[in-house]
């Protein structure tokens, strides 16, 4: 049995060698033949393997079939290994003009509303207001219990939101996607003490009907500065100076008394009209105005809720829509156009 073991391995290596020396698909075919056809050796012993005495044959019979399968992989990884070698045809009419100029990648580019997002917080930032991001799910609390706007109050009516189901979300507190950023102020300042000075841009949600300016989905930008003796001086002064920035140093600023729950006094900001100087045109609809922002004096309840005493701290907020402000700026007529995903309306902003 040991010869015929020996001879096993011996035919094993020998076939192995010449597959390797196989130099193309046609010599390869042949020694498949040699190894593995009817007339092979190997084909012959797997035969005989009945006439073994029974207690040799399954050792004798697994070292075989071993050496068959070794072969037949050996077999297939060369033809493979041959086939990615070009023939001397391919090669000798393939050719690479070099000189072809190269495909150029589509570069991408920051959406209209995250450059001037950008834009917006670094102008703040540069007057020393920290920028903080904050959940788009809140707690009912922080969106409107804390920002003076108790259940029932009729000023709920201005923000009608989505409502998460508390037993899906397995929670025992009302929640809400937030439709300002105005909750993250409320969390900053129970965090913190005086002085605060904050930007929070983010994504809020509203539930409204869609048109060529509103949509249910927006971003916003928010402001806080809290301090000892902060006034109303200190708002208009820092307003002024961020519009200023953004759209020249000519322009002119208007307050007008305006209601949120969240601050007393309230005003809505205007410039005057960048495109015709104040003289009244299309986009400042004749009036020569264009209004930019909400702000006011934080109210004292805002305060005391987080823990504020108002009688020794006082603060200003405001709020403006970023894509408002790009419209304004870049005279682009419908909101829609932000998230629809025209090439032609992105590639307008480099
Ligand atoms: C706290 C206290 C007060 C933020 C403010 C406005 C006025 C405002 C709107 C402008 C256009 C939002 O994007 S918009 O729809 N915002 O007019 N926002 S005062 O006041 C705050 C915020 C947080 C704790």
């Amino acid at each position: 049995m040991e010869a015929l073991r020996q001879e096993l391995e011996d035919l094993k290596a020998a076939a192995l060698n010449q597959i390797e020396r196989c130099a193309d698909a046609t010599q390869l075919e042949q020694a498949r033949v040699q190894l593995l056809g009817r007339k092979a050796r190997l084909t012959g012993l797997l035969r005989q393997l009945v006439t073994l005495p029974p207690q040799d044959r399954p050792a004798i019979g697994l070292l075989a079939n071993q050496v068959k399968q070794t072969v037949e992989e050996h077999i297939a990884a060369r033809r493979a290994a041959l086939e990615s070698i070009p023939s001397d045809e391919v090669l000798a009419t393939d050719r690479i003009d070099v000189t072809l100029p190269g495909r150029r990648p589509t570069m991408g580019r920051l959406h209209p509303l995250t450059q001037i997002i950008r834009e917006i917080c670094e102008i703040f930032a540069e007057m020393g207001f920290a920028v903080i991001e904050g959940p788009e799910v809140e707690w009912d609390y922080y969106n409107f219990e804390a920002l003076n706007i108790p259940e029932d109050h009729p000023a709920r009516e201005m923000w009608d939101t989505f409502w998460i189901d508390p037993a899906s979300a397995k929670v025992d507190r009302p929640m809400l996607l937030r439709t300002h950023t105005s909750p993250m102020q409320i969390r900053i300042m129970e965090q913190t003490k005086p002085p605060v000075r904050i930007i929070v841009p983010g994504k809020c949600y509203r539930y409204e009907a869609v048109d060529a300016s509103h949509e249910s989905q927006f971003h916003q930008i928010e402001g806080l500065a809290v301090d000892e003796a902060v006034t109303f001086a200190d708002l208009k002064g820092t307003l002024y100076a961020f519009v200023r920035r953004l759209f020249g140093n000519d322009r002119k600023i208007r307050f007008r008394c305006d209601y949120f729950p969240f601050v007393e006094p309230g005003v809505d900001m205007s410039i005057d009209c960048f495109r015709c100087k104040g003289a009244g045109c299309r986009l400042c609809k004749a009036s020569g105005w264009l209004e930019i922002l909400g702000a006011g004096m934080v109210h004292p309840n805002v305060l005391t809720r987080v823990g504020y005493d108002p009688a020794r701290y006082s603060g200003f907020a405001f709020g403006l829509g970023p894509a408002r402000v790009a419209m304004l700026k870049y005279g682009i007529d419908d909101i829609r156009l932000f998230h629809g995903n025209d090439l032609r309306f992105l590639r307008q902003f480099p």
